[in-house]
């Protein structure tokens, strides 16, 4: 490449290196955008993949899952809170950010709210000095993790819950959640309204609706203003949404997009469209998959010995990252305030599974091709799939909605998954895909999907084979694929 391109390529970033080439080389532009399209805060989040989630309140200590908020500060008593343990663990696991429930729904604050006295300053933790959200989000910094806070709505101890008064508490946590703990990426509101709780000791049913009482739109507007790379997440998004269940799986197909005025917190009986998305949905609100490492959201050491295993956390990371999904994945301290040794066992073979399946991509280097590809341009040839850059992509013409890369890696191979990614700047779009490889007596189809989106992963019985053929059967406008690596 000549070096004023380049140097213009640098200032420009490579995001524009398509549309400049067509340009300038008056070449075959680019595929149309099939809206909606991912914003940049977006793009980002999708490029985390993967991430822990913290449960970690006075739930701890006595047991409980749901607090129900009359629990006493000073039961909040961790003996060796490393809150840099955690994150160092974490990013040993291949775990891209954190987010720390701040606020559970008892409403004891882990940081030192000047809103309420139902906050870690009155624990015994560091002669109530401590701050456990600054804790890790410093140790997030440090390690070069994300870091993310969920602050629930849902709060059984403030006596003020159900009236107007509470929901400026609310927002004067959030504010200062997000005003003092440096850049969030991730603000994550939860959709529980158990209804019967402490409320400042009034002990009784309060029903909200959930619909109106929080008033969302003014709420995000504080999170655009003060945590403007943030992403929001909650079950009807808006920029990113639950996946319908706990259980640890995306739906498949998995559309990022889905319209928003289908869904709203709370809102029984739409599992099933938050696990798959729709197709012609009106937004881009990805589905981010939230899961526990144990039974329970917080710990008890009666689950010591309930700890998923390695193997059972890959299966979960094929079935939401390699649906196209984010995983948040849950590993809840222990009474120390320390992951629990094993958890720790957990995550760390976990990561060498990953790591030991996905090393060697046998699709580097090797010699991809299309049956047929955009205006017969080497810009748009099925070559970029296999090279490394996520900027490049194969498409076909304006009318094609199917088409097949071929992928041949010169010599037999031991193959046992296909990763692919779409062009998501452009629109998600392919609606149906299969494998097919490469045998003595012809193709022979070993996968059939749907969606593919930000990134599909599909493992496919081992076979040896010296090609393999990804064939798009459908899709909503011309496919676009940027990335093919094969393990
Ligand atoms: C739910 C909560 O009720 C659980 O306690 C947990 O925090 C989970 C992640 O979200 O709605």
């Amino acid at each position: 490449m000549n070096t004023p391109l380049k140097r213009f390529l640098s200032c420009a970033g490579t995001g524009s290196l398509m549309i400049l080439l067509a340009a300038c080389c008056k070449e075959v532009p680019p595929p149309q955008t099939i809206l909606p399209v991912p914003s940049e805060q977006q793009l980002a989040w999708h490029e985390l993949e993967q991430y822990a989630f913290v449960h970690f309140t006075t739930n701890t200590f006595t047991g409980k899952e749901w607090g129900y908020g009359d629990e006493s500060p000073s039961l909040f008593r961790p003996t060796a809170f490393d809150a840099e343990q955690w994150v160092k663990t974490m990013k040993e696991a291949g775990l891209n950010a954190v987010i720390l429930t701040c606020k559970h729904h008892d409403g004891f604050c882990l940081w030192p709210s000047r809103y309420t006295e139902h906050s870690i300053k009155n624990s015994p933790f560091m002669e109530g000095k401590g701050d456990a959200v600054r804790a890790v989000s410093d140790a997030c910094r440090k390690y070069g993790l994300k870091f993310g806070v969920y602050l629930s709505p849902w709060d059984r101890n403030f006596a003020q819950y159900g009236d107007s008064a509470y929901i400026d508490y609310y927002r004067n946590q959030l504010r200062e959640l997000l005003g003092n703990y440096g850049e969030i990426f991730e603000v994550w509101f939860d959709g529980a309204n158990g209804g019967d709780g402490y409320y400042g000791g009034a002990k009784e049913q309060r029903k909200i609706d959930n619909t109106t009482y929080y008033d969302w739109p003014n709420t995000h507007a504080i999170v655009r203003e003060l945590a403007p790379h943030a992403v929001i997440f909650s079950d009807a998004g808006p920029n990113v949404r639950w996946c319908g269940n706990e259980k640890g799986f995306a739906g498949d197909p998995n559309w990022c997009t889905i319209s928003i005025d289908t869904l709203y917190a709370g809102k029984a009986g739409i599992e099933d469209l938050l696990n798959h998305g729709a197709e012609d949905g009106s937004s881009w609100t990805p589905a981010e998959v939230d899961v526990s490492i144990r039974p329970g959201w917080f710990y008890h050491s009666e689950e010591d010995d309930r700890v998923r295993t390695p193997e059972n956390l890959f299966d979960i990371y094929l079935q939401s990252v390699g649906r196209g999904a984010n995983l948040l994945l849950n590993i809840p301290p222990d009474r120390r305030g320390l992951l629990h040794e094993n958890d720790v066992q957990a995550l760390l073979a976990w990561k060498k599974l990953r790591d030991s399946t996905f090393a060697v991509n046998l699709a580097a280097g090797v010699k991809a091709t299309s049956n047929s590809y955009r205006g017969k341009s080497k810009l748009y040839a099925a070559s970029n799939v296999i090279d490394g850059n996520k900027d490049t992509y194969w498409a076909t013409d304006d009318h094609q909605t199917q088409g097949a890369i071929e992928i041949d890696f010169g010599r037999p191979q031991k193959l046992s998954y296909v990763l692919i990614q779409e062009y998501i700047r452009l629109g998600q779009r392919v609606k149906s895909f299969n494998i097919e490889v490469w045998t003595t007596g012809g193709w022979v189809n070993v996968a059939e999907a749907t969606t593919i989106g930000y990134k599909r992963i599909i493992a496919i019985d081992p076979v040896e084979t010296a090609k393999i053929r990804i064939k798009i059967t459908d899709a909503k406008a011309c496919p676009v694929i940027s990335n093919v690596e094969v393990y």
